[in-house]
C-alpha cells in the first residue's frame, strides 16, 4: 500500500491534487463521500474565516495573542479527517482546522486564546487534549493514550500534530522511540510550514526530509504535500489503519506553509522574502479544493459566498459571545488540572501567584 511502498529516502512527495484543483494521481485517489467532501470544505472556510477574524480582533486590542493558522488548512483537515469519532486528537497550538473538523466549538477555541481556562476543558467523550504551547511536550503524552489504548484492548487511535521545529525537541525523539519499539497506535503528522519562528527548515535540521527521521525509529514516514487535502486523507487513512491493526504508528510530514506570521508578536517580514510567501500563495489548499469540488460539480461559487457571510457572521457573534465571557477564570484553575491532585510544586506555584496578585510578595 501507499505507505509501505514510499522511500522516504528518495526525493519523493504524495500528490493527488495539483495546483488548479486536477487529480494527477488517479490510482491513490481516496474514496471519501460528496458529503464529506463538502464537509471537509466547509471546515476549511470556516477555519481560515475564524482565523483572519482572530487575527484583526488582536490587532483591534482584543485579544492578547494569537497564532495564525492560514495555510496550513489542508495538512490539518485532509489528516483529521481520517479518523473516527472514538479516536484521540492531540494537537500543539497551530490546529484550528483539526479542531473545528473533531467537533469542537469554536467558542472553546477563542476562550483559549482570550486567555479563558475553559478554553482547556473537555468533556471525556471529546477525546482532545488541550492546546500546548511548550514545544513539542504533546507527543509523550499522544504516545501514553496509545499505550492505555494498547493496554486497555481497545481500538482507538492517537492523531498527533507537531510543528518542524518541534522535530529537534527531545521529547519528539523519545515519542517516537517509544512509540515504535511499544507499537503504540499513534499517527505523528508534522506540518512543517518552513519556519519555527524565524529558524527556516533547513537550519532545523541536516536531515533531507523530515519524514526519514522516522526510520531510526523503525516505523514508516511519509511526505507529503500538505496543501493537498486529498493526498493528506488518502496517507493519513492508511496510517489510521495500520495503527488500528496493530501494526504500529506512522510519521507523516505534511508539507506546507505558513503564510501569516508566527504569533501575532512576531514580523515575518524581517526574515523571510516577499517571493517565498507569494510563490506559496499560489499553492493555497483553500482555493485549490475548492476549484476541484466546482469542476466535479459538488460546489458553486453563489454556495461559496452565501456560506461565507454565513461564517463570517457567526464567527463574529462567538467572538463577541466569548468578549462577554470575559476571563472569568479562577487563578487557581491554571493549576488544578496538570495533574488530578495538584503537586506540592504545584501548590507552591499557586500560593507564591496568588500573593502576587493580592498586591504583596514580587
Ligand atoms: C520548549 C519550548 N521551547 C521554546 C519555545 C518558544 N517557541 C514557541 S513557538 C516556537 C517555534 C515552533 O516552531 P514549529 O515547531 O516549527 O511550529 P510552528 O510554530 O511553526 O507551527 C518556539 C521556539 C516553546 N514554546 N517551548
Amino acid at each position: 500500500m501507499i505507505i509501505d511502498k514510499f522511500n522516504p529516502l528518495e526525493d519523493e512527495m504524495i500528490s493527488i491534487l495539483n495546483k488548479e484543483g486536477e487529480i494527477v494521481r488517479e490510482d491513490i485517489l481516496p474514496e471519501i463521500s460528496d458529503d464529506k467532501l463538502i464537509e471537509m470544505y466547509k471546515t476549511m472556510l470556516l477555519s481560515r474565516i475564524a482565523d483572519s477574524k482572530a487575527l484583526q480582533y488582536q490587532r483591534q486590542g482584543r485579544m492578547l495573542t494569537y497564532a495564525p493558522n492560514k495555510g496550513q488548512e489542508a495538512a490539518q483537515i485532509g489528516s483529521v479527517a481520517a479518523i473516527e469519532k472514538e479516536d484521540w486528537l492531540v494537537p500543539a497550538f497551530r490546529e484550528l482546522g483539526a479542531w473545528l473538523y473533531k467537533g469542537i466549538s469554536l467558542e472553546k477555541f477563542y476562550l483559549y486564546w482570550y486567555g479563558n481556562e475553559r478554553g482547556s476543558e473537555f468533556s471525556e467523550n471529546e477525546k482532545v487534549l488541550p492546546m500546548v504551547v511548550p514545544i513539542a511536550s504533546q507527543l509523550p503524552h499522544a504516545v501514553g493514550i496509545g499505550m492505555a489504548s494498547n493496554i486497555k484492548g481497545e481500538k482507538d487511535v492517537t492523531l498527533a500534530y507537531v510543528g518542524d521545529g518541534g522535530t529537534s525537541e527531545g521529547e519528539f525523539h523519545e515519542a517516537l522511540n517509544f512509540s515504535g519499539v511499544f507499537k503504540t497506535p499513534n499517527v505523528f503528522v508534522i506540518q512543517n510550514n518552513g519556519w519555527a519562528i524565524s529558524l527556516p527548515r533547513q537550519k532545523q535540521t541536516a536531515s533531507k526530509t523530515l519524514a526519514q527521521k522516522a526510520l531510526s525509529y523503525g516505523i514508516p514516514g511519509i511526505q507529503v504535500d500538505g496543501n493537498d487535502i486529498l493526498a493528506m486523507y488518502a496517507v493519513t487513512k492508511k496510517a489510521v489503519e495500520r495503527a488500528r491493526n496493530g501494526e504500529g504508528p506512522t510519521l507523516i510530514e505534511a508539507v506546507t506553509y505558513r503564510l501569516g506570521a508566527h504569533t501575532t508578536s512576531d514580523d515575518p517580514t524581517i526574515y523571510r522574502k516577499d517571493e517565498e510567501v507569494e510563490e506559496w500563495a499560489l499553492k493555497d489548499p483553500l482555493t485549490r479544493f475548492q476549484k476541484y469540488l466546482i469542476d466535479k460539480g459538488l460546489w458553486s461559487t453563489e454556495k461559496d459566498e452565501k456560506l461565507r457571510e454565513e461564517y463570517s457572521d457567526m464567527v463574529t457573534k462567538t467572538f463577541k459571545k466569548v468578549e462577554k465571557i470575559g476571563t472569568d477564570t479562577e487563578l487557581k484553575d491554571i493549576f488544578q488540572h496538570t495533574y488530578s491532585k495538584m503537586t506540592p510544586n504545584l501548590e507552591e506555584q499557586y500560593e507564591s501567584q496568588k500573593k502576587y496578585f493580592e498586591g504583596g510578595e514580587k
